[in-house]
């Protein structure tokens, strides 16, 4: 299982007792928000715009149909007036990272990595509310939106926002400084203040290093003859290989199979005519396949183990 609950707000009583106090019900099985860093540009910032990371802590890839980010103060309602909207279609591979560069706040700084998106949303460096909504349209002039409203996802950061997940808003950041959630982003319990660490800023973009989460079901994937361990299935479907199942490793290495000349995943007669014309010279479908003795050649050496191995009529793994 992840490490996430779908955490149910504590209620009635607790809004009415902090009436100040939002707490949306957002439920993310797929995308969330891993990051804000709204200090870009500012003095002492080491980026020169700020930013708002998505990421997929799913198993599955996952396309955001006309979703869209909505900013407003740490107390405001004018969510619509920061909004903005992600292109249809944009998939999240599992474990994969999507950076939206933000406005700027002056000259401080470095340039972000290459954004997936650009916009002019200008989130506090201190203390703001982002909701990331699955749908275009802008939410409503309220504190706090819900799941009612299309909010999949929420964070309330610094001491005084009033919309929030969970008990309390996350910690608030400042110039040189960033939320991020927890354990690269796979930490959704829906409650903002446990959720989120104040840390550098540590801007990912789709081309980052996948982060695939806890509990994503993964295995051996073969990109022709080269092995990749701990591809989920659509990952690995993305890399144009073949997925070895759930919990299968590199080690033995299942995408070779000695002997599956013509690489139809089983060593047999239909084998013959393929060695034979890799031995003279021809262009096999896989040379490792091939090279039954693994040494890196095709040649009369491999004659007898090809020979063993159609005498044992194995099944490639
Ligand atoms: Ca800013
Ligand atoms: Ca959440
Ligand atoms: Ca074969
Ligand atoms: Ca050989």
């Amino acid at each position: 299982m992840f490490l996430r609950t779908r955490g149910r707000a504590s209620g009635c009583l607790t809004l009415t007792l902090l009436a100040i106090a939002g707490t949306a019900l957002a439920q993310s099985p797929n995308i969330v928000i891993s990051q804000v860093y709204g200090g870009g540009g500012n003095s002492g910032a080491p980026y020169r715009n700020d930013f708002v990371e998505l990421f997929n802590l799913g198993d599955a890839a996952f396309t955001m149909p006309d979703w869209s980010i909505q900013y407003a103060s740490f107390t405001g309602t004018s969510w619509g007036s920061q909004k903005l909207v992600i292109p249809s279609a944009t998939t999240l591979q599992p474990g994969q990272y999507y950076l939206i560069q933000l406005a700027s706040g002056g000259s401080s700084g470095v340039a972000l990595p290459t954004p997936d998106l650009i916009g002019n949303l200008d989130p506090s460096a201190t203390r703001g509310k982002l909701a990331l909504v699955n749908r275009s349209t802008s939410l409503p002039a309220i504190t706090c939106p819900d799941a009612g409203h299309g909010v999949v996802d929420l964070i309330g950061y610094g001491a005084a926002a009033n919309c929030f997940e969970g008990d309390g808003p996350a910690p608030g950041p400042a110039n040189a400084t960033a939320v991020l959630r927890a354990d690269g982003g796979c930490t959704d319990t829906d409650n903002n203040n446990l959720d989120f660490s104040v840390l550098a800023p540590d801007p990912r973009n789709t081309s980052s290093a996948f982060h695939v989460c806890p509990g994503a079901v993964t295995g051996a994937c073969c990109v022709d003859t080269t092995c990749y361990n701990g591809r989920t299935q659509a990952q690995c479907s993305q890399l144009g290989g073949v997925w070895k199942g759930a919990g299968t490793t590199c080690t033995p290495d299942p995408c070779v199979c000695r002997g599956d000349c013509n690489c139809d995943g089983i060593i047999d007669f239909d084998d013959i005519n393929a060695f034979v014309a890799a031995m003279s010279g021809g262009t096999p479908c896989s040379a490792e396949n091939c090279d039954v003795n693994n040494d890196g050649v095709i040649d009369f050496d491999d004659i007898n183990p090809f020979v063993e191995a159609l005498s044992t009529g194995t099944l490639c793994p």
